[in-house]
């Protein structure tokens, strides 16, 4: 129906470092797809970020940049809501509030945490531990009815639901319980050193992700140094993991299928085929980086659309927290 409301949808990224093409083929893509459709809440996880030590310079230029790639990959600041977790304090609020609803047991059987835990094990602070419960106050605070989310996020989400039934319980229907969104796109990219691991943006090997800001030359170089194997034969198969990343990544920039992929390289060795990939990538993210060209020359323009998103996003989220600090009993003048 043309007047129906549209579902909510929210995600977040963490301007931890420049995207990764994971980060492009697995959600910024969909990001841009489902703006169509829904009325979506785009974040820049800043709060999140610091759960692990950043450079205070470094981490706002990050900000600034990623929020012109998240408009370079297509992002309507006007369409959709683009905007800076730390701009709408309701999070850290909220997050504090549903601390008092989340039991110290179920936080601590989060695997993420103990992951990263042991990365990075000279800084166990409570931000890390407490991560799953400001996601679920990023997710809750905009009504949420979906969040895109990869195999890793499963559980944060669960804790996100679980915590939504549990107030709403306590006191009356409060909050929109989440629905996973697994969306048409989505490749899960692996790391090009180590392709059992996740392709991350805070890899501090430079040679281990392909950066959406990466020259030419530079993926051309990363893809050709990617570990496979030494069949040399172009196939999707076990134990073939860095040929099956490197066919992920192909498939996800042409839109060719595995069968279509294995056919084209049918006697041709990896090094045919790693030029391809290579020569794919950087067709595909060529518009992207064109775009952002432009976008981070016009400082103006971005804390114009920054300043939007930040007045959108507040509207919602402190239609929310008025009603939660109500339900919870505080006194409000
Ligand atoms: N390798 C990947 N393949 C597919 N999707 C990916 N995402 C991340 N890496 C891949 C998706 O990108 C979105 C934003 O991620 P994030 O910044 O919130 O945190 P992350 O998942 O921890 O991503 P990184 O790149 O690994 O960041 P760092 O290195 O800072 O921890 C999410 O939807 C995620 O699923």
């Amino acid at each position: 129906m043309e007047n129906e409301k549209k579902k909510i949808v929210l995600s977040c990224i963490q301007p931890t470092s420049v995207p990764t093409i994971g980060n492009y083929l697995g959600a910024l893509k969909n990001w841009k797809y489902m703006s169509e459709d829904y009325d979506c809440y785009y974040a820049i996880a800043d709060l999140h970020a610091i759960t692990v030590r950043q450079e205070p310079a470094k981490l706002r230029k990050q900000s600034m940049e990623m929020y012109a790639l998240l408009l370079a990959v297509g992002l309507d600041p006007e369409k959709n809501v683009v905007f800076v977790q730390s701009h709408v304090p309701e999070h850290s609020q909220l997050s504090w509030i549903l601390n008092c609803y989340t039991q110290f047991g179920e936080a601590s059987r989060m695997t993420q945490f103990k992951e990263k835990s042991l990365k990075h094990a000279d800084n166990i602070n409570v931000g890390l531990f407490d991560y799953p419960v400001l996601m679920a106050a990023d997710i809750l605070l905009y009504q949420a009815d979906f969040v895109p989310i990869g195999a890793d996020q499963k559980q944060h989400l669960e804790l996100a639901r679980n915590i939504a039934e549990r107030f709403n319980q306590v006191y009356t229907p409060t909050f929109v319980v989440p629905e996973p969104f697994f969306g048409k796109v989505g490749a899960r990219v692996m790391s090009l050193q180590d392709p059992t691991k996740k392709m991350s943006k805070s890899d501090p090997n430079p040679k281990a992700s392909v950066s959406m800001l990466d020259t030419p030359d530079m993926i051309a170089k990363k893809i050709k140094s990617a570990v496979t194997d030494s069949e040399a034969k172009v196939y999707y198969g076990e134990g073939k993991d860095g040929i099956n990343n490197l066919m992920s990544i192909y498939s996800a920039c042409t839109g060719l299928d595995f069968a279509q992929i294995e056919k084209d390289f049918d006697g041709k060795g990896y090094g045919d085929f790693k030029a391809a990939v290579a020569e794919a990538v950087i067709e595909c993210i060529k518009p992207i980086q064109d775009e952002y060209s432009h976008l981070i020359a016009d400082k103006k323009y971005l804390e114009d659309c920054t300043r939007l998103g930040k007045e959108k996003a507040s509207y919602a989220a402190q239609k929310t927290l008025r009603k939660v600090m109500k339900k919870v009993g505080f006194w409000q003048v």
